[in-house]
């Protein structure tokens, strides 16, 4: 493929102002004198989003049209962030559209401000997946991103008396102007009934009689590549009655009746599911899954048809991933529309279904693998139920041939779990419809050939590879810190935002006294940026020249944000104890959302606030101590904390976090991390140097050796003074008011339980936090260690992921950058 870098059309000022004007007009229908800020976003947003479209156009002549392969990257979530200054700088007209509004009397900043984010994701699943899809059009690959246009995406968090509260997110009430409607893009989607079987010359076949249908219809958004002139397309189904009314209903006058059949179908598209490991056993999710597999394979197929293709040849034109098992029933489904649509043999549709599919598993966690119970599967999707078990009969019968006799082996390899009531796999069903199954860093893909996985890898190992998570320096150092972009930039040219490992450059000067002033100076910049952000939605002011410490991500108790919590409490007794103690100041700062129904997450977002209230209001703790809670973590929020962190931490137990894409957007904005051996933290410390990171606590293999040992975390506690005090006060009741109860299913879990072994690394954890002080006393060596990070970062570019994927899955060439 041949690269379209550098041939981006100029724009001016003048034809910006144009566009914009008339936009407001004959658009929006608006006056200047009564538009309000949101008229003149949405007047931009329209200007630019034809900019985009333009490119979208000429993708399509670029891409070699009929020849190509592209990706359907196939996922439940997305979380692509405010469009508006990402579609600016990719299309390199930031500066000249800052001019043309300044010249029409308004700033850029205000109107890239009122813009509301798309939240069609829980974390780093939905983010890694947007990252992705700017990194596809980036390196100028094909690709479709398809997924569900949720209309009310992940809640949105308020902090009231220290604990969440959830409020719906509208986020299209005020209009989305990045995504075009295609009703002339939509598909039936079938759901119940039952199976008949039917004959004619050519044989006897299996007909679903489904009980009722909806439609799909096409949302597009263009995904601008940087500096290309290739655009990719974000297809999000939202579902629709077939008929908006039921005219036998209607016409026995039952006119609410007749509506209801529109409100039930709508309803599958209705909200996301805000939990960010796998909702057990609801019929609406599972319907959600179907329904956006099933619309995204007939557009692929009818594509491919529009192109020349038969439905024999669908692999070799597309390659479809699947994020996660979210989308797993999209093999059942294939099989369905190749065999009893498109009337190929079973041998050869589930050669052409193999060839199509690949599965990337994003979680070790047991409880997160998703299961369907069969009952439920087979009421909604009868036919696709009678395609597992013919894909699992044919599968175990080759696991027999391989491993004769073994019958524990095919009773744990089935897509049938039999233990007790009977479930449907969808871990199973991805990896046997697959011809490559990755995990998303390292030691994650390792565990998984290990532990969930282990006997597709033992049956299978030629299909399990690794492709390590990337972010996009775009939006997360380009957009998110122009400080340090212009100051990078000021050394080693821009090269960098399109090859990160151009970093490397920056090693030359990380002994640089005057380079180093200059990236405290941006750090301390951004600091200042989050502390006003910080003050106004808060109300407590932290002083910028503290140590930043940040621990921001979904709350989970394997991520360990009550570790951090136990660390707050120990140098808080410390300097209870010791006024003088040489504590350098440091403000933590926490952000991240609790499902709604995970009781210990959202207990301990309200252990951290109580801590909060308690060291903020104490006189003694006066800018030495100081914990924010910064409320709705987000992407747009996120774009303000990576690039003021000092610390960042990622302190999961080992073999838990797959693999984090927080820590990669902190060390690439030059905060060191205070880490365990877990996920992607391995890969970055072996990057960065050892002597950059601060590392601590059991690793993987420690943590399981002490599982089965019998690990009893009352030990620690009896043995540890300074933990047993820091327990005990939080049982106390000292951060509650004298309330005892309040915290006790915490204190409980940790000392009967600990399942994810914070005693055990306690002592650890603050030996290392007692390091981070050490090095945060010598500006320059800390500043060194900053710099260095950010240099070794190179790796850990999106851009770089999706190489991989070209390479080891999805056989594509990139553009060679
Ligand atoms: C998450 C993991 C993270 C990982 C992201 C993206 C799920 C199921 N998994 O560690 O917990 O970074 O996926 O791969 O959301």
């Amino acid at each position: 493929m041949k690269s379209s870098a550098g041939t981006i059309a100029e724009i001016t000022t003048g034809e910006i102002k144009q566009a914009f004007r008339d936009n407001l007009h004959s658009e929006l229908g608006r006056l200047e004198r009564f538009a309000t800020k949101n008229d003149f976003y949405l007047a931009l947003a329209l200007t630019v989003r034809e900019r985009v479209f333009e490119r979208i156009v000429e993708t399509m002549d670029s891409y070699g049209g009929v020849n190509a392969r592209r990706v359907a990257y196939l996922s439940a979530e997305y979380l692509p962030g405010p469009h508006l200054a990402n579609n600016l700088l990719n299309l390199g007209i930031t500066e000249v559209t800052r001019e043309a509004l300044r010249e029409l009397g308004y700033d850029l900043d205000e109107l890239i401000a009122q813009e509301e984010e798309p939240g069609l994701g829980n974390g780093g699943l939905g983010r890694l997946a947007s990252c992705f899809m700017e990194s596809l059009a980036s390196v100028e690959v094909p690709a479709i991103g398809y997924g569900i246009r949720y209309e009310f995406g992940i809640f949105d968090q308020v902090i009231r008396d220290g604990w969440q509260e959830e409020i719906t997110d509208k986020w299209l009430r005020f209009g989305n102007p990045w995504e075009i409607a295609r009703p002339d893009i939509a598909y039936g989607v079938k759901f119940g009934g039952h199976i008949k079987t039917f004959s004619d010359q050519q044989g006897t076949f299996r007909v679903w009689v489904p009980d009722t249908e909806v439609r799909g219809i096409a949302y597009d958004t263009p995904i601008a590549g940087y500096r290309v002139n290739t655009c990719d397309i974000l297809r999000l189904w939202k579902a629709e009655a077939v008929e908006s009314f039921d005219f036998a209903a209607f016409n026995h006058g039952d006119y609410y009746r007749a509506v209801q059949d529109k409100v039930v179908s709508e309803n599958i598209t209705k909200v996301l599911y805000p939990n960010d490991d796998a909702e057990a056993g609801k019929e609406l999710r599972l319907k959600q899954q179907f329904f956006f597999a099933s619309c995204s394979l007939q557009d692929m197929l009818t594509i491919h048809a529009m192109l020349g293709g038969t439905p024999a040849t669908f692999h070799e034109k597309w390659a479809v991933q699947l994020n996660d098992t979210h989308p797993a029933v999209a093999v059942a489904e294939l099989m369905r529309l190749l065999v009893d649509e498109h009337r190929l043999g079973w041998d050869e549709a589930w050669s052409v279904t193999r060839k199509t599919f690949a599965y990337t598993n994003h979680t070790l966690l047991p409880e997160a693998l998703e299961k369907w119970s069969v009952g439920l599967f087979g009421k909604l999707l009868p036919r696709h139920l009678e395609i597992v078990y013919e894909i699992n009969r044919r599968f175990l019968e080759e696991v027999r041939a391989t491993f004769p006799g073994d019958d524990a082996r095919v009773a744990r390899l089935s897509l049938i779990d039999d233990t007790g009531a009977r479930y449907v796999r969808m871990a199973h069903l991805a990896c046997v419809g697959s011809h490559r199954i990755n995990g998303v860093a390292r030691l994650h893909s390792e565990l998984l050939m290990q532990t969930v996985l282990r006997d597709f890898a033992e049956l299978w190992p030629d299909k399990f590879c690794n492709v390590t998570n990337g972010v996009t320096p775009r939006r997360f150092v380009a957009l998110s810190n122009p400080g340090l972009t212009k100051l990078i930039t000021s050394r080693i040219g821009d090269n960098w935002i399109r090859d990160l490992n151009q970093l490397r450059k920056l090693e030359a000067f990380a002994d640089d006294g005057e380079f180093q002033q200059q990236w405290r100076e941006v750090k301390l910049a951004n600091k200042h940026r989050l502390a006003a952000i910080l003050a106004e939605r808060t109300g407590i002011k932290v002083a910028p020249d503290s140590l930043f410490d940040v621990l921001v991500k979904r709350i989970h108790e394997y991520k360990r944000q009550h570790l951090a919590a136990l660390h707050i409490i120990t140098l808080y007794l410390r300097l209870q104890r010791d006024r003088q103690a040489d504590v350098p100041a440091r403000t933590f700062i926490f952000g991240g959302k609790a499902a709604p129904g995970y009781f210990m997450a959202k207990r301990i977002i309200k252990l951290i606030n109580s801590i909060g209230d308690l060291v903020n209001s104490d006189p003694v703790m006066r800018d030495r101590l100081k914990v924010v809670y910064f409320p709705d973590f987000n992407v747009t929020n996120a774009q303000f904390i990576y690039p003021a962190a000092d610390l960042s931490e990622q302190i999961s137990t080992a073999g838990k976090e797959a693999s984090g894409t927080g820590n990669m957007k902190f060390a690439l904005n030059g905060a060191l991390t205070i880490g365990t051996l877990d996920g992607a933290n391995v890969e970055i410390r072996e990057e960065v140097g050892a002597e950059n990171f601060f590392l601590f606590g059991l690793s993987a293999a420690e943590v399981a050796k002490a599982k089965a040992g019998g690990y009893r975390s009352r030990d620690q506690y009896d043995q540890n003074p300074m933990l047993r005090e820091v327990i005990d006060f939080i049982g106390s009741g000292a951060l509650a008011g004298g309330d005892r109860e309040l915290f006790r299913p915490i204190v409980e879990n940790l000392l009967n339980d600990d399942p994810f072994f914070l005693l055990a690394d306690y002592q650890a954890y603050i030996d290392a936090q007692e390091r981070v002080s050490t090095l945060w006393r010598e500006p320059q060596q800390w500043t060194r260690s900053s710099i260095l990070n950010t240099a070794r970062m190179g790796k850990f570019s999106s851009d770089r992921s999706i190489g991989d994927y070209c390479e080891r899955v999805w056989k594509i060439e990139p553009t060679p950058r």
